[in-house]
């Protein structure tokens, strides 16, 4: 009978040597500090960081800090830091281990360890992926500032939040002359270095401290398909591996990272690893939150609606993809100037493929939650420019309208569809107080001040489109109405 291994180091000799890290674990010293955990940066800025060190070396190891949850610290504690991405579609399975992780924290059981990171010389990086509530930012860019966080900020209660954890750590750092730093944000947001820096700034403010001059907040464009880990996803990661691993993180093949150049303190040479730095990252983010995510979310409401459980899924749905080349070449594409090369049609048409990756079993539900905060960099961010324009934008509005019956929490069969969302209250109560129309639905929604603001709010004539969508997926269902437009 064929031994099996758990992962960790003692197994490293064991796995395939495809599948073993590019960097021995352990041996490389901490120089950043990663905020968040999750899948996304292990399979995504972890790797990149693992290639750079094993390309050109230095001491660029991630102390990785989960926010809240214990559990994946926990199972990467018994592995040693060690976990495997395990890349599936267009081919066979393939694992590798990853061993850069240098350390392990938790933000909620032990803030004040991570502030003490933060403010450590050998540090010179903190990055993070927290997704965008994390940030508790308004549409407007300003913190949101509570009795909880401010007593966070001026040390009445423990820093466990992101701005506060953020703006302790930098406050500690000053005072004991920790050298320049970078503050690498890794989320899906427009011009996220500059939000990032605000955000400080304004959490500075509070706290009574002010920015030092050596940190900088370079924007990212960061890009890979990384959907939650399945049982059979675990399976087929052991498999691959030939070892047992609690951990795995799935992604596509596809992986991609735009970063602005400007770290004070020096930074692994992610260029090695392919990553491209440059110095203006915006027309990749544009191009990336509008023509992908936005696709991403339109796929993800109008499928949940249909009751179709995978992105892949909801593709197939009859005019689907017709209807999505729409949305990119009349509303995304003349909002877009794209970067050199690339055009934002044939963008499209790489990211529809990447959608189609059945492998991935991506779920609608994990693209449609938390769509408050996606929506405006995603959607709206779109149609508040074609407006300005003077055009209408049909497609954008009618995924805007998807968003909508969605928010409702049932499909289009009947069945309850979870509202997963950290304003899921505030919606309620608007729909609650609203007369159960498509003008009241439509009207309630577009009143939400954080989310839609006064500009699209007080504009009729999107106010009609999106009326005139509504109705229609009211009266026809997702799947008539998107089989006649594609
Ligand atoms: C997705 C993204 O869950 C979502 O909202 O749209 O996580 C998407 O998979 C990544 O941004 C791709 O880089």
């Amino acid at each position: 009978m064929a031994v099996t291994y758990r992962l960790g180091r003692g197994a490293l000799t064991s796995l395939p040597e495809a599948s073993r890290p590019a960097v021995s674990p352990g041996s490389v010293r901490a120089g950043i500090v990663h905020l968040g955990l999750g899948a996304f940066h292990r399979a995504h800025q972890a790797v990149f960081t693992e290639d750079a060190v094993a390309a050109s070396g230095g001491d660029w190891g991630i102390l990785g800090v989960a926010p809240r949850s214990r559990d994946i610290l926990e199972r990467l504690r018994e592995q040693d830091g060690l976990y495997s991405v395990l890349t599936v579609g267009g081919g066979a399975d393939r694992a590798r281990a990853i061993g850069i992780l240098a350390g392990l924290g938790h933000a909620a059981g032990d803030p004040h360890g991570v502030v003490a990171a933060i403010a450590d010389p050998s540090i010179r990086i903190v990055s993070m992926t927290v997704t965008e509530k994390a940030y508790r930012l308004d549409p407007a860019g300003r913190l949101l500032v509570d009795d909880d966080l401010r007593a966070q900020l001026t040390g009445q209660a423990p820093p466990v939040s992101v701005p506060a954890l953020l703006a302790r750590g930098l406050i500690r750092r000053r005072a004991a002359g920790g050298g320049p730093l970078t503050v690498l944000c890794c989320d899906n947001m427009q011009r996220n270095g500059a939000r990032i820096r605000g955000l400080v700034e304004q959490a500075l403010e509070v706290a009574g401290a002010d920015l030092s001059a050596d940190v900088a907040f370079p924007s990212t464009m960061v890009d890979r398909i990384v959907p939650a880990t399945s049982a059979d996803h675990i399976r087929r990661a052991a498999a691959a591996l030939g070892a047992d691993d609690a951990a795995p993180v799935v992604a596509e093949p596809f992986t991609q990272w735009v970063i602005e150049d400007d770290f004070p303190g020096g930074r692994p040479d992610w260029a090695a690893a392919g990553a491209i730095l440059t110095g203006d990252v915006t027309p990749w983010e544009t191009l990336k939150l509008r023509a992908l995510n936005g696709v991403h979310s339109s796929a993800a409401y109008l499928g949940a609606l249909a009751g179709r459980e995978f992105i892949a899924d909801s593709l197939e749905l009859p005019g689907m993809t017709g209807l999505l080349r729409r949305l990119i070449a009349d509303d995304i594409a003349p909002t877009i100037a794209p970067p050199p090369g690339v055009t934002v049609t044939g963008y499209g048409e790489s990211v529809l493929e990447r959608f189609a990756n059945r492998e991935l079993g991506h779920r609608n539900l994990q693209v449609a939650m938390d769509g408050t905060q996606k929506l405006p960099y995603r959607l709206l961010d779109t149609i508040t420019e074609r407006r300005r324009a003077g055009a209408v934008p049909v497609w954008g509005a009618l995924m805007v309208a998807a968003w909508m019956r969605f928010a409702r929490g049932s499909a289009d069969g009947g069945a309850q569809l979870p509202l997963d969302d950290p304003l899921a209250g505030l919606i309620r109560d608007a729909l609650a107080g609203a007369p159960k129309t498509p003008a009241g639905v439509v009207g309630a929604l577009l009143g939400l001040d954080a989310v839609f603001g006064p500009e699209l709010a007080g504009d009729d004539v999107l106010r009609a489109e999106l009326l005139r969508w509504y109705g229609e997926l009211d009266r026809h269902g997702v799947v008539a109405t998107v089989k006649g437009l594609g």
